[in-house]
């Protein structure tokens, strides 16, 4: 039986809620999030932005992205009871993962996005959620609640935005102006009337235009917002077809997701490394070979993966990644043994899973043949070769950019 002298939702005292919001980000603290805020259910500044990137077709093929109609950019449509939301950040950048950029920067090795080098967010955020929640409700019994993170028509960064979390950065990314973005983020939508935190208004970005310069495939838009059909992330994770052949070497050797945008950002200087062991890299995917991984059969795929995001995108998906990344050896200045060892693996490979994987490890083949054919010992890449239909082919440097900002505060495992 509940207690009737514990508090409802409905009556509390203003003074009593916003003590109760100090000890909810108290709480949240301790359930190790970076960042703990509160905002209002009211998106309609975001609203007419979202509507335009779903009809420019900026979504792709994510289906999901336009099915919930005005849910996602009017939170009380989704749950009806929600007064507020409460937005978290978790970070996830690993600091005795390999350096990021010694994996980009090889060729024969794979990169693979920071957030899934450990274990699968989701039900991470999602049950840590709930305990917040839990907390919550042994001083709001009739505390009713819903956890998201990445899971339902939420629209995450608006909401960490106005809950004071950082700023919606050029590359569409929230950043945090002492924390950078290397972290997810996730909500608590409650029926509690909580005092809600100030907006985060300044923009931080300045005159700085790194990310959009510097985004291998030019997917980030004047307007900062994400062109994902260009996006190598949503190439690679999202996007079940063939990738564009103009497209394929702009990917290089990320085989799961890109960090670029990040990795460029001037505010990741000042990024924290998460403290979360969920999230500490599995080996060897900080620094393992394109060819060793291609090596795997499916079993070895979904044995190793359990628990993973990579799991998701299944074992063709996978192969596909790898082979496009493969055959982008055949741009690089590698050794000939090299590019013969790849060419004797994909071929092997042609026939064994669908046509459209078959259609990447045949370019792959085509590639690395072209390459064999035509041997010269130091053959860079060409300007013309790497970027195709671009808006600004004199600004695309696929492997190396300008300047990369590598978290500071903490020294990185360098091998
Ligand atoms: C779809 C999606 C993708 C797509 C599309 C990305 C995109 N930028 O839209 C793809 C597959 C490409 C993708 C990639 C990545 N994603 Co993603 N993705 C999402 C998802 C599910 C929805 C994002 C969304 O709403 N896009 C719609 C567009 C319209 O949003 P937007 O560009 O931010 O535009 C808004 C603002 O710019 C604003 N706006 C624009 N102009 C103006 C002007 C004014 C005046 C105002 C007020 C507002 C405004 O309004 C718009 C609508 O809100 C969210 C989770 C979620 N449910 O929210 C994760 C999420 C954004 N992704 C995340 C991550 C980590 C990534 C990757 C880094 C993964 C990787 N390493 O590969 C990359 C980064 C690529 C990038 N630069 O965005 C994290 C980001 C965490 C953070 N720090 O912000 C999220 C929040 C997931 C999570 N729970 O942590 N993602
Ligand atoms: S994730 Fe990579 S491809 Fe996508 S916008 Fe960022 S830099 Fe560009
Ligand atoms: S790289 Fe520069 S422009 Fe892009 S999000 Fe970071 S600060 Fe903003």
């Amino acid at each position: 039986m509940p207690d009737s002298n514990l508090p409802t939702t409905t009556t509390l005292s203003t003074k009593r809620l916003a003590e109760l919001a100090e000890q909810i980000k108290q709480w949240g603290q301790e359930l190790g999030f970076a960042d703990v805020g509160i905002s209002d259910c009211d998106l309609s500044q975001y609203e007419p932005h979202f509507f335009q990137w779903l009809e420019n077709g900026n979504h792709g093929t994510m289906d999901y992205m336009q099915r919930h109609g005005t849910k996602r950019t009017r939170p009380k449509e989704l749950e009806p009871q929600t007064v507020r939301i409460i937005s978290v950040r978790l970070n996830y950048f690993d600091g005795s993962a390999s350096h990021a950029l010694q994996q980009l920067h090889q060729p024969q090795q794979a990169y693979i996005s920071r957030y899934a080098l450990g274990k699968d967010y989701h039900k991470v955020l999602r049950k840590r959620l709930q305990k917040l929640a839990q907390k919550i409700q042994t001083i709001v019994p009739n505390l009713q609640f819903r956890a998201f993170t990445d899971s339902a028509p939420v629209l995450e960064q608006a909401i960490a935005e106005k809950a004071g979390l950082g700023f919606i950065g050029k590359n569409s990314l929230i950043i945090h102006p002492r924390a950078g973005s290397w972290f997810f983020l996730g909500e608590l939508f409650v029926n509690l009337p909580l005092p809600a935190d100030k907006e985060q208004h300044s923009q931080g970005c300045g005159p700085c235009t790194a990310c959009i310069d510097e985004c291998p495939t030019q997917a980030i838009l004047p307007n900062n917002q994400v062109d994902a059909r260009r996006c190598i992330s949503y190439l690679t994770i999202e996007y079940d077809g063939v990738i564009d052949e103009s497209l394929r070497p702009l990917i290089g050797n990320r085989i799961y997701g890109c960090d670029d945008c990040q990795l460029v950002c001037p505010w990741n200087r000042f990024a924290d490394f998460t403290d979360e062991s969920d999230f500490t890299h599995r080996d060897p995917l900080d620094e393992v070979a394109l060819l060793e991984l291609f090596e795997w059969n499916e079993t070895k795929f979904l044995k190793y993966f359990e628990g993973s995001p990579i799991r998701r995108i299944g074992y063709a998906k996978w192969t596909r990644n790898l082979a496009i990344a493969i055959g982008n050896l055949s741009r690089s200045q590698v050794d000939k043994l090299l590019i013969e060892t790849a060419l004797a693996a994909v071929s092997l490979k042609i026939g064994s899973l669908d046509d459209i994987v078959d259609q990447h490890l045949i370019w792959a083949q085509t590639e690395l043949q072209n390459r064999l054919d035509n041997w010269q010992d130091s053959v860079q890449p060409t300007i013309d070769t790497i970027a195709v239909e671009l808006k600004n082919p004199q600004q695309i440097k696929p492997f190396k950019v300008r300047k990369y900002h590598y978290p500071a505060n903490r020294l990185a495992k360098q091998r």
